[in-house]
């Protein structure tokens, strides 16, 4: 199964580490061989042209959500989107709010760090990202704080689900930035999310990010 995007979105990286839990194998392509023009193949697997998306032959499927239901339903075990329906429900709800609104705060400053100066070779705007970082992230990280377990446990059914997976996914962004992390404020918070990105699904996509970004710095 083709996937089409880069890692370092934080939509391509749940879908990777939701696949890399399940063992199923996924051939990461980019969207094109030049910035800001999207390949054929990309274009016929992703109507909005927002990545990632998903490519098995004639099949193709846009949109992180519906792959990752997709994958469940093609491998149910191990099952990462519970049964049980309070579980389920709250598993969907941490997915909403980490496509949603985290991401959002994320995505603005990220796209005006990171995006703009290295990839697009525009100037950055750091009003935007800053008001981001400043205003909007620390009510968003607030709430987290108040649901993550302990480092080393989950957010959902006591064992690793699409939850931890999608809330998880947006971090290595603000690492990447070299946010400051508050640990008076959000230590529980960071504890838990690094323990999830330490795991094999995680872990080895963020080392190439880590690699590819310097490389894209010098
Ligand atoms: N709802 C989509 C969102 C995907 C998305 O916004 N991807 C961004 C990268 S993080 C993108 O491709 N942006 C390019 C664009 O908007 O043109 C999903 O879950 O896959």
């Amino acid at each position: 199964m083709i996937l089409y995007g880069s890692s370092l979105s934080p939509f391509v990286r749940k879908v990777l580490a939701f696949a890399a839990e399940k063992g199923v194998a996924l051939d990461l392509q980019r969207t094109g061989d030049t910035p800001g023009q999207p390949s054929d193949a990309f274009l016929e697997a992703s109507p909005l042209r927002k990545m990632p998306a998903l490519r098995e032959g004639d099949f193709t499927l846009p949109d992180s959500s519906a792959i990752v239901q997709y994958l469940e339903a093609l491998q149910p075990e191990p099952n990462l989107i519970p049964m049980e329906a309070k579980a389920r429900g709250r598993v969907i709800w941490f997915e909403e709010f980490a496509d949603t609104v985290l991401s959002a705060c994320g995505g603005k400053m990220f796209y005006n760090r990171i995006v703009r100066p290295r990839f697009l070779g525009q100037p950055a705007d750091e009003h935007v990202a800053g008001v981001a970082e400043r205003e909007e992230l620390p009510p968003l990280l607030d709430y987290l704080e108040s649901v993550v377990p302990d480092a080393g446990g989950f957010l959902v059914e006591d064992r690793i689900t699409l939850a931890d997976i999608a809330i998880c996914s947006g971090f290595p962004n603000f690492a990447h930035m070299g946010c400051e992390r508050d640990l008076a404020r959000h230590g529980r918070l960071f504890a838990y999310v690094d323990a999830i990105l330490a795991r094999p699904s995680f872990a080895p996509w963020i080392e190439r990010e880590n690699a590819y970004l310097a490389r894209a710095a010098a």
